[in-house]
């Protein structure tokens, strides 16, 4: 019995140390697509990279308290919203750098479907859809 429980914390000590000495190459895992739920607000995570947000498409109840927790991998980007695609005002606009994660809280209120963009990416296809759908 103690032998076993010696081996046990063995093999989990080398997997621990193999772990840490992994190189961080490989780009980060995409974010899971289902929102999670922390105190009465919806938190939806992205990722930013390579002119894609990860997810591009988001449905969102209205009147719902939501959080949009962008990380970036490699570039400046933002997540902007308007009304529409020919909207003159934004109606947020959260700024991420490369390598950090920032978080924006917006309610909407009107249904239909949203504008998501990056200022300095959206011509090169870096957009998406935010669908506000009844209660
Ligand atoms: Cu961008």
């Amino acid at each position: 019995m103690r032998t076993r429980l010696l081996v046990f914390l063995l093999v989990a000590l080398s997997v621990t140390v193999l772990a840490a000495c992994e190189p961080p190459v490989a780009p980060p895992p995409a974010p899971d697509p289902t929102p999670t739920v922390v105190n009465d607000f919806l938190v939806f995570e992205v990722q930013a990279n390579q002119n894609e947000f990860i997810p591009n498409e988001f449905v969102v109840p209205a009147n719902q308290a939501v959080i949009f927790m962008m990380t970036s991998v490699d570039d400046l980007h933002t997540f902007t919203v308007k009304r529409d695609e020919d909207a003159e005002e934004d109606l947020f606009d959260l700024q991420v750098l490369a390598g950090f994660t920032d978080e924006v809280t917006y309610t909407f209120e009107e249904p239909g479907d949203y504008y998501l963009y990056c200022r300095f990416h959206e011509q090169d296809g870096m957009v998406g859809t935010i669908q506000v759908v009844e209660e």
